[in-house]
């Protein structure tokens, strides 16, 4: 075969890793990345199985209610493994690994006491486009940004809008290479001060994906700026098609209509409207030309899409789990996380990564 295959996302709970990865060389697939969603920071030996693997700063808060749990991504083909460090600065290293199709990349930075996160973001994103600019894969598709202490406030400017800002202005700067915004996720981690980093994963791809929104909320870059001094970049999914498989990446999506926030207190109203808008942006991805009926929603959704659920509140899993099952019904492929949603008054965000509903 030559075009690699899409990238597949599993969520693995820690006593079944070890057995997971060993099937993997039978099946020809690379596991390309391993990310520890871990109680402890773990840092065992499969973790160098993988091209690229690092610890997301967040606990799992029970896989198929269990213990925690490893994010698995494997593809077929032929890949190469590397680090890019820009030369003023070693310690930010981005881990790399690539495919003819894909790019993936990490970076893990330790935040020092005190540190401007406006600062770090803007320059671990001009770092990636620096990467990026560099490579034959130069569309970002997807981004997952983790960082501790999201809706803290430093002199009134609240920690996710210095990251938005940062990763405002290194994409602006940079119009050249960011023709559009990636899907992505962004929440809170609980890493102690002496651990806190800022965690960034990427997808970045050879031709450029489709980049939908959702019809029902506001696009997050057109934001009025209260939330924001400047808008969240991102778009509300990715659709990724390659020779033999298609793929929708959404991103984190919350309980926003318009924008904005519904079912304030009200874990039940928030989850419900969550998979609402969901169901909305999957329908509408169908609407599209580029996409369209690659989704049939029932089929895709009985076909085993991977789904992450960001909980600020952990005793909530008990209240929403339910809720997914009735969504999304004999679906194994669940990670629970806690996190901190970046808007205060959010309790769940849920992302998805939805396969093609036709077989090639
Ligand atoms: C929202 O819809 C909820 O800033 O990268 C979701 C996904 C959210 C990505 C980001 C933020 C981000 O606005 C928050």
């Amino acid at each position: 075969m030559l075009e690699s295959n899409a990238i597949d996302i599993q969520y693995v709970p820690h006593n079944q890793i070890q057995a997971i990865l060993a099937q993997l060389e039978e099946q020809n697939r690379v596991p390309v990345l391993l990310l520890g969603h871990a109680q402890q920071s773990v840092v065992s030996a499969e973790f160098t199985q993988a091209l690229i693997y690092l610890q997301s700063g967040l606990d799992s808060v029970g896989h198929n209610k269990g213990a925690s749990c490893y994010e698995l991504w494997t593809a077929e083909g032929v890949w190469k493994q590397g680090s890019w460090s820009p030369e003023d600065d070693l310690d930010s290293c981005i881990s790399f690994c690539s495919s003819d199709e894909y790019l993936i990349g990490s970076l893990s930075i330790q935040l020092p006491s005190g540190h401007s996160l406006q600062q770090y973001s803007h320059r671990s994103y001009e770092q990636i486009i620096d990467f990026i600019g560099h490579q034959d894969k130069t569309h970002l598709l997807r981004m997952w940004n983790y960082f501790p202490d999201i809706n803290v406030e430093n002199n009134s400017f609240e920690r996710y809008q210095q990251f938005c800002v940062g990763r405002h202005n290194a994409f602006s700067e940079n119009a050249q290479t960011i023709i559009q915004y990636p899907a992505a996720s962004a929440v809170g981690s609980y890493s102690s001060s002496s651990s806190a980093k800022l965690v960034i994963v990427f997808i970045a791809t050879k031709k450029a994906g489709v980049f939908l929104e959702n019809p029902n909320q506001t696009s997050a870059y057109h934001y009025p700026q209260h939330y924001s001094p400047k808008s969240p970049s991102f778009a509300r999914a990715a659709f990724y098609q390659n020779l033999n498989s298609s793929q929708l990446y959404i991103s984190g999506t919350a309980s926003i209509v318009g924008h904005q926030s519904q079912f304030h207190n009200d874990i039940v109203g928030q989850t419900r409207q969550t998979i609402k808008n969901l169901e909305g942006l999957i329908e509408h991805a169908n609407s599209q030309n580029e996409v369209r009926n690659v989704f049939d929603l029932s089929d895709s959704l009985a076909r085993r899409p991977a789904i992450k659920v960001y909980l600020r509140n952990p005793a909530d899993l008990a209240i929403v789990s339910p809720i997914i099952e009735e969504f999304l019904p004999d679906c194994d492929n669940i990670c629970y996380l806690h996190a901190d949603i970046c808007r205060q008054e959010l309790d769940i965000e849920i992302e998805m990564l939805v396969n093609n509903s036709k077989d090639s």
